[in-house]
C-alpha cells in the first residue's frame, strides 16, 4: 500500500496513475470531463486535455457536477465530474446526490489526501474521509489505491452508474495513486473495456400479459410518461404504444416532448380531470412520489389527503423495488423501459380496441376549454410584463426552434414555463427534477450545449439563477450557444414584501429591485439585454438563437405576479400563530 513500485529499467516504457485513469475513461468511450482543477488533480485535467479529451472547467464544483449528471441523462453514458479533495468533493456531492435521486448516471471522481494521515485524523491538507461520506448519498462508492487497479475501479464505477436504475457513483483517487508508475504494457493489459454496461432487462411474459389484461379491460385508461421513459431512448416504440392504444397520456416535466406536447392524445391541459377520473393508470418510467401526490389523496379522487382513489395501476419500471412504494400496484412490469414497451407492443398487435369514445370525448372537452382559457391569458399584454406575457414569447421561440434545449428552474418561473411552453422533441426539457433543486441552471446549460451542439435556452427565476450565475463566465469562455433569460421579479416567488418591523433590512424573500443581471454577461464579453416588453424579449431571443452568441436577457417581470412557492403552495407549512 502506498509504496510506489520500484522504477523499472530506463529502456522499458512506463505509465502512471494519471495516464491510466485517462486511458481507462477513453477506452470506455468517455470523451468529456466536467471539473475544477487543484491539488491533486491539476495534472489530470492538463493531461486529459492533451490526450484529446474535452475538459470543461467550471467556477464551482456543484455546477460541474450538475453538468456531468445531465450529460449522463442525455447520453446514457456516465457523466464525469472531477474535483479536488475535501471542500471540492463536498461541493460536488450535492450534484452526486441529486443525480442519484433523479437516476442520472454520473461518476464523481475526487482526489483525496493521504490515507494514513486521514485515517489517523492527523490533520492533512484537505483531510476528509470522503469515501465514507459519499456512500449513503450515491449508488456505489469505490477507492483505488494501486495503479494496477485503476482499470477495475473505472469499470466498476461505469457499470454501477449505468446498469439497472442509473445513479451517481463516487470514485476516490488518493493523491499518491497518480504518480505511481508501472510497466506500460502491464498497465494497458490492466484496463477493462466494459462489455454491455447496461444490459437489457427483459420483462417476464406473464407480467406483460397481466398488464395488458388490465389495460384492455379499462374504461378510462391513462398513461403517465416519466423521465425514465425519456432516458430510455425508446422514443419510436413509446410513441407507437401511445398511438396504437389510443390512450390519453400525461408527460411528467422531463418527459415533455417525448411526443409533441401538441399531440391530440396529450392530456396535460386536462390533468386535474384525468387523474381522479382514470380507472387504470399505466406508469412508464414514472414514480408515484410527491410529484404525483403519492398516487392518492384528492388529486386522485380520494376523500382526504391519505385516501386512495379507485385507480388500478400498472407500473413499468427497471427497479423491482419500486412497486407498492405508495399505493398498491396491480400489475408491476419490471425491466428496462425499451424492452418492456416493445413487449407490450408485441402483445397489443394491430387490432387493439381504442378506449371508449365517451372517455376520449370528456378528456378532449376539458382540454379544449382549458387551452382556450390559457390562450386568452397569454394574449394579454399587461404593463409591467408578467410570467404569462413573457412566456408566450418563449413558447413561440421554442416552437420555431424545436431542436433547442430548454433548461428551467425557479418556482413561478419553473411552473409557468412547464405549463405554457410546449416541447416537441424528446429530452429537450431539463429541469429541477425530483428534488425541485435550485442551482442546476448553468451547469445543465453548459453540458447541454457541449454534449448536443444545439442552442440552449435557460429560463431562470432570478433567485434560481443566483445559485450558478458565475458560470456565465464559463459559457463565454467556451463560447457556448446559450441564451439565459432571467425572469426578474425582484425576489424569491415575488419581490413586493416589506420588513414588517419597518427596519432597514429588506424582507427575507426580496432582492435588489431592478437588478441588471445582463451586465454580468457583458462583463465576460457576452451579449446582455434588458427587456421590459414582450417585443423586446422576442427580438433579443431571436437574435440570440440566430447568432449563437452567449446571451443573457434580463426580463423585468411584475414583482407582484408570482405566488408563494409557485404551484406547490400547499406543501409550505405556514405559521398558525399570526
Ligand atoms: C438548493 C435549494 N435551495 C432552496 C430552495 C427553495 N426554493 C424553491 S424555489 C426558490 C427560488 C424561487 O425564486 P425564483 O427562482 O426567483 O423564482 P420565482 O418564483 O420568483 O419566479 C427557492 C429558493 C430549493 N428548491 N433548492
Ligand atoms: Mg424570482
Amino acid at each position: 500500500m502506498g509504496t510506489v513500485e520500484p522504477q523499472v529499467a530506463q529502456s522499458q516504457e512506463v505509465t502512471d496513475g494519471f495516464h491510466l485513469v485517462i486511458d481507462a475513461l477513453k477506452l470506455n468511450g468517455i470523451d468529456t470531463i466536467f471539473g475544477l482543477p487543484g491539488i491533486p488533480i491539476t495534472d489530470l485535467t492538463r493531461k486529459a486535455q492533451a490526450a484529446g479529451m474535452r475538459v470543461i472547467s467550471f467556477r464551482h464544483e456543484q455546477n460541474a457536477g450538475n453538468a456531468a449528471a445531465i450529460a449522463g441523462f442525455m447520453t446514457q453514458k456516465p457523466g464525469i465530474c472531477l474535483t479536488v479533495s475535501a471542500p471540492g468533493f463536498l461541493n460536488g456531492l450535492t450534484a452526486l446526490a441529486n443525480a442519484t435521486t433523479n437516476c442520472f448516471p454520473m461518476i464523481l471522481i475526487s482526489g483525496s489526501s493521504e490515507r494514513e494521515v486521514v485515517d489517523l485524523q492527523q490533520g492533512d491538507y484537505e483531510e476528509l474521509d470522503q469515501l465514507a461520506i459519499a456512500k449513503p448519498l450515491c449508488k456505489a462508492a469505490f477507492r483505488v489505491l494501486h495503479a494496477a487497479d485503476i482499470g477495475v475501479g473505472v469499470a466498476r464505477a461505469i457499470r454501477a452508474a449505468v446498469s439497472g436504475r442509473p445513479g451517481g457513483v463516487y470514485l476516490d483517487l488518493p493523491a499518491k495513486l497518480f504518480p505511481q508508475t508501472m510497466d506500460a504494457d502491464a498497465g494497458k493489459k490492466s484496463l477493462i473495456r466494459v462489455v454491455d454496461p447496461a444490459p437489457r432487462q427483459i420483462p417476464a411474459q406473464d407480467a406483460v400479459q397481466r398488464a395488458l389484461a388490465l389495460l384492455k379491460g379499462a374504461k378510462r385508461p391513462l398513461i403517465l410518461l416519466g423521465k425514465g421513459a425519456a432516458y430510455a431512448q425508446a422514443d419510436a416504440d413509446i410513441r407507437a404504444l401511445i398511438e396504437r392504444t389510443g390512450i390519453p397520456y400525461l408527460p411528467m416535466s422531463m418527459a415533455k416532448g417525448l411526443l409533441p406536447d401538441t399531440h391530440e392524445q396529450c392530456a396535460s391541459a386536462a390533468r386535474s380531470y384525468v387523474l381522479p377520473e382514470a380507472d387504470v393508470v399505466m406508469l412508464v418510467g414514472a414514480r408515484l412520489n410527491w410529484l404525483l401526490s403519492h398516487g392518492k389523496g384528492k388529486t386522485w379522487g380520494g376523500k382526504d389527503s391519505k385516501d386512495w382513489g379507485g385507480q388500478k395501476f400498472i407500473q413499468v419500471d427497471i427497479s423491482p423495488q419500486e412497486a407498492d412504494s405508495n399505493v398498491r400496484i396491480d400489475a408491476p412490469l419490471v425491466g428496462d423501459i425499451g424492452s418492456c414497451v416493445s413487449a407490450l407492443l408485441a402483445g397489443i398487435g394491430s387490432s387493439w380496441a381504442k378506449p371508449p369514445a365517451d372517455w376520449l370525448a370528456a378528456v378532449a372537452e376539458r382540454k379544449t376549454k382549458n387551452i382556450a382559457k390559457m390562450a386568452e391569458t397569454l394574449a394579454k399584454n399587461p404593463v409591467p410584463m408578467n410570467f404569462h406575457s413573457a412566456l408566450n414569447v418563449v413558447r413561440d421561440i421554442v416552437k420555431a426552434n424545436p431542436g433547442a434545449i430548454l433548461v428551467n428552474e425557479g418556482a413561478n418561473a419553473l411552473d409557468f414555463t412547464r405549463s405554457i411552453v410546449d416541447m416537441y422533441q424528446p429530452r429537450k426539457r431539463l429541469d429541477v427534477g425530483t428534488w425541485g433543486i435550485m442551482g442546476i441552471g448553468m451547469g445543465f446549460a453548459v453540458a447541454a450545449a457541449v454534449v448536443s451542439g444545439e442552442a440552449v435556452i435557460a429560463i431562470e427565476g432570478d433567485s434560481a439563477f443566483g445559485f450558478s450565475g458565475m458560470e456565465v463566465e464559463t459559457i463565454c469562455r467556451y463560447n457556448l450557444p446559450v441564451c439565459v433569460v432571467v425572469m426578474n421579479n425582484n425576489g424569491v416567488y415575488r419581490g413586493d414584501e416589506v420588513n414588517p418591523t419597518g427596519g432597514s433590512d429588506p424582507a427575507p424573500l426580496v432582492f435588489i429591485k431592478g437588478a441588471r443581471y445582463e451586465k454580468l454577461m457583458e462583463a465576460f464579453g457576452g451579449v446582455g439585454v434588458q427587456a421590459t416588453t414582450p417585443a423586446e424579449l422576442r427580438a433579443a431571443m431571436e437574435q440570440a438563437i440566430r447568432s449563437r452568441k452567449p446571451t443573457l436577457i434580463n426580463a423585468a417581470i411584475d414583482e407582484a405576479a408570482g405566488t408563494e412557492s409557485g404551484r406547490i403552495t400547499s406543501l409550505n407549512p405556514s405559521a398558525k400563530k399570526k
